[in-house]
């Protein structure tokens, strides 16, 4: 059994860090140094401070947890690892586009215990930390116990037609070797939903979903560490939150992701299995 609530403090603690040094190279955009990592796939100097203040922050309060980072890599712990991703909306923060987040997740590995003593028999993302600095808004969700928006109990939407609900997308950047097959999935979704919103966020967008501003999120192509965070804030606040091409994943660890409220997901899976199944589930 985890203190969670401790690790929730030092993740708290590191996201307020990683967004200050965030909000501080936002006022001098032109002095950050920029790399291209791939194509469409920047870092600035301003992830990886930030990534470097949210692990000396988490090394210390909790030295037995392994990290994984965006920038700097790392390793899985036994038990336990924090997944950081110190600007998650980097493409966004580098045109002054201010929606983006410092996203921070808790993953306990099979085998270990939840809050409540059970042990888990799947790797669960158990804790998560998005911070939004734009917005002042903290979303945090603990696995078993809740989610909130600044202190605030958040829940998904609760719709039941499809026909009714926002969908958040993140459109192919790097990887277009599935774009046809994805544009045929995206058909069906803007035919059958109310609209869909790209935003470039991926952790703001799954905290979107959890607080019902939008009512699902799909997307494929991202990281662990987009994600960790936001499925747990998301799943506490009702949606259900997994790759959609991988029934037997216990999270969307791949970067292959589908939010939705419970009620809606057949509908949805219906909608883009079709085209996408035959290229994510060979
Ligand atoms: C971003 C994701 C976003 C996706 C971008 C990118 P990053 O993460 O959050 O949803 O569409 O391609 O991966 O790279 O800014 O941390």
């Amino acid at each position: 059994m985890f203190p969670l609530s401790d690790y929730l403090d030092a993740a708290v603690r590191a996201a307020h860090a990683g967004a200050a040094i965030l909000q501080q190279h936002r006022t001098s955009p032109n002095d950050l140094v920029i790399d291209h990592k791939g194509r469409n796939d920047l870092v600035s100097q301003a992830d990886r401070e930030s990534e470097d203040v949210v692990i000396d922050m988490l090394r210390q309060a909790t030295p037995h947890i392994g990290i994984i980072g965006e920038e700097s890599g790392g390793a899985r712990g036994a038990e336990l690892t924090w997944y950081i991703d110190p600007l998650d909306g980097t493409t966004n923060y580098l045109h002054g586009v201010e929606h983006y987040a410092v996203s921070i997740g808790l993953v306990a590995h099979a085998g270990a215990s939840d809050a409540m003593g059970n042990p888990l028999a799947v790797d669960t993302p158990i804790l998560g930390v998005i911070y939004d600095p734009n917005r002042e808004e903290m979303f945090t969700g603990m696995h078993g116990v809740g989610a909130w928006c600044n202190g605030h109990r958040i829940q998904a939407a609760r719709i039941e037609s499809l026909a009714e609900a926002l969908i958040a997308i993140g459109i192919p950047m790097r990887d277009f070797s599935y774009i046809d097959p994805y544009f045929v999935a995206l058909k069906e979704v803007l035919l059958h939903s109310r609209g869909v919103r790209r935003q470039g966020s991926a952790a703001l967008d799954l905290a979107w979903v959890a607080c019902g501003r939008v009512n699902a999120y799909w997307e494929q192509g991202i990281q662990s560490w987009d994600v960790a965070a936001g499925t747990v804030i998301a799943r506490e606040a009702g949606a259900w939150v997994n790759d959609p091409y991988d029934p037997k994943a216990s999270w969307p660890e791949s970067g292959r992701v589908l939010a939705i409220p419970p009620a809606l997901k057949d509908e949805f899976l219906g909608l883009i299995q079709p085209a996408m199944m035959p290229v994510f589930n060979r």
